[in-house]
């Protein structure tokens, strides 16, 4: 369903999230060509896949804020769209990952990008549901853009492709 995005159009897809949220996983399940990890001089750590016109950018968040002045440049404008990754059974850092997201809202250059929720690591018992995600996330309050929850397990390879399927619709319909 992502040959749906092939095409003229330059577009630039962030994977973002925690660290260990399963983002690096989430990228080699979706098989769209080798994985390439870019180490920019900023000092912080990339991996890319670009496939046609479409790139994936992995990005850690949290730990590094003084980086987020530099990434700007380095990501520029073209942000197409936003998969945020959750480790769902990571409910220690859960706030943490809210606040990392809310800072990501600040980004201009983020405005009205859609955005995907991955309640990620569904498989691990006592997991947050995709409800409690929801609530700990804030993703009520969003006004000003498209976003969709899903509930993945990476690792099983189960809810992703739901995921990539609304957000192609939702870039289709942009
Ligand atoms: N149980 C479980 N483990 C997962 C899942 N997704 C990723 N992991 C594991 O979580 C750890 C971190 O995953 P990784 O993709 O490296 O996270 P990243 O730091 O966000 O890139 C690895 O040991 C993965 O195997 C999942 O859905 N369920
Ligand atoms: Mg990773």
């Amino acid at each position: 369903m992502l040959s749906k995005l092939w095409g003229e159009k330059e577009m630039r897809i962030l994977i973002l999230g925690l660290d260990n949220a399963g983002k690096t996983t989430i990228l080699y399940r979706m098989h769209c060509g080798e994985v390439v990890t870019t180490i920019p001089t900023i000092g912080f750590n990339v991996e890319e896949v670009t496939y046609k016109n479409v790139t994936f950018s992995v990005w850690d968040l949290g730990g590094q804020a003084s980086i987020r002045p530099y990434w700007r440049c380095y990501f520029g404008e073209a942000t197409s769209a936003l998969i945020y990754v959750v480790d769902s059974s990571d409910r220690e850092r859960i706030g943490i990952s809210a606040e990392e997201l809310t800072a990501m809202f600040e980004e201009e250059d983020l405005n009205g990008v859609p955005l995907v929720v991955f309640a990620n690591k569904q498989d691990v018992d006592g997991a947050l549901t995709p409800a409690e995600v929801t609530e700990a996330l804030g993703l009520a309050r969003i006004r000003d853009r498209q976003w969709q929850i899903f509930k993945t397990s990476a690792i099983e390879g189960v809810g992703i492709d739901e995921g990539l399927d609304w957000l192609v619709h939702a870039l289709k319909s942009k």
